[in-house]
């Protein structure tokens, strides 16, 4: 009965429990789910795109085989994140059909390009530095699947990070054009990275559901206060500077403040009018429509197999 399964999954939510796929759940808890891990897969495929743009051209041939590695662990990332997903009853396809239409969102963040190989450093630093701010608590999630999910994915978002700060450590360590390079990079990811937290609190419609049913823990501003108190000193120690005179560290707070964000660019890139929005769908529709081939080969041997082993 309804109001006994409701229960249980009060009781549950209030004692650190974990929902199962099979456990009976709210259909706006279910719903709010697949939103939020399906952006977030999402997310991940298409945050391969601006990083994909330098593979090519690496500067050398272990900085190719690392920048391959963490393109290919952003797919995996992706896919474990697709089949979280699935557990709520979507499916992949047509969660993929709803991002080449453009009606599923992904992280801003992605709609940023990336003009220079400082950028591969900045993204590592500072946009897998804010993923895993904002993942951490998200392998404490009541939702099972996608709990357990992050805590692989946050594992490799670490090491990710350390790669981006070595990238620009080297860079700033290098010629003044090098430093002025990593120096660009970071003026330009630096308020972008402070997005990806998303709205201010007063303006987050989704915080307060989410938080009362434990699948986000801690408030956007929160965390976005959390990554800017963990970047600054690590920017000291790169040797950079971070683009905004309005920071420094508030002794009363125990927190660094920070300038006023554009929060105009946000709704702006949420609107699909970002610098790159049109070439990431642009791509990942051509993608999925030159892997047509693929899916079709791949159901076709999956069936035959099947025949075979009923013969
Ligand atoms: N971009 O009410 P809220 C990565 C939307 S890391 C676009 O606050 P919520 C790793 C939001 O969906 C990036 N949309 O929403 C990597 C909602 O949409 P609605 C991915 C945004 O869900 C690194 C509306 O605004 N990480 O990929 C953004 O409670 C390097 C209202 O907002 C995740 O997805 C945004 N920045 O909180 C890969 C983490 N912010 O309701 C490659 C999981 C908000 O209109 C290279 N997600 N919106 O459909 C979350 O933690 C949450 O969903 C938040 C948003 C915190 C992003």
């Amino acid at each position: 009965d309804h109001t006994e399964a409701q229960a249980e999954f009060d009781a549950q939510i209030a004692a650190e429990g974990r929902i199962e796929p099979r456990d009976w759940m709210p259909e706006a808890y279910r719903k709010t789910l697949i939103r939020q891990i399906g952006q977030h897969a999402h997310s991940e495929i298409i945050g391969m795109q601006p990083e994909g743009n330098w593979i090519t051209r690496a500067p050398s041939l272990k900085r190719k085989s690392i920048l391959m590695a963490k393109v290919q662990d952003e797919a995996g990332h992706g896919l474990y994140l697709y089949s979280a997903a699935e557990t709520l009853g979507i499916d992949r396809s047509t969660m993929t059909e709803q991002l080449i239409e453009g009606t599923a969102r992904y992280s801003s963040i992605f709609n940023y390009p990336t003009p220079t190989w400082a950028d591969m450093g900045a993204i590592g630093w500072l946009v897998d530095g804010a993923a895993i701010c904002n993942q951490v608590p998200l392998c404490r999630a009541s939702y099972g699947p996608y709990a357990r999910a992050m805590v692989r994915i946050c594992k490799e978002e670490s090491f990710h990070q350390r790669q981006g700060f070595e990238i620009l450590y080297e860079l700033s360590h290098g010629t003044e054009a090098q430093k002025a390079m990593a120096q660009d990079a970071v003026n330009r990811w630096w308020w972008p990275s402070l997005m990806m937290f998303g709205p201010p609190d007063a303006e987050s419609p989704n915080s307060a559901q989410s938080m009362a049913w434990k699948i986000k823990r801690f408030s956007n501003d929160e965390l976005r206060q959390r990554f800017v108190d963990m970047t600054v000193p690590q920017a000291e120690h790169l040797g950079l500077t971070l683009p905004d005179p309005d920071l420094k560290w508030n002794e009363e707070r125990g927190h660094y403040d920070f300038g006023e964000i554009d929060w105009t660019e946000f709704k702006e890139v949420l609107k699909g009018r970002g610098p790159c929005n049109h070439l990431r769908i642009a791509n990942r529709k051509s993608a999925h429509e030159n892997g047509a081939w693929v899916r079709e080969a791949a159901s076709v041997y999956a069936a035959k197999q099947a025949q075979r082993a009923a013969d």
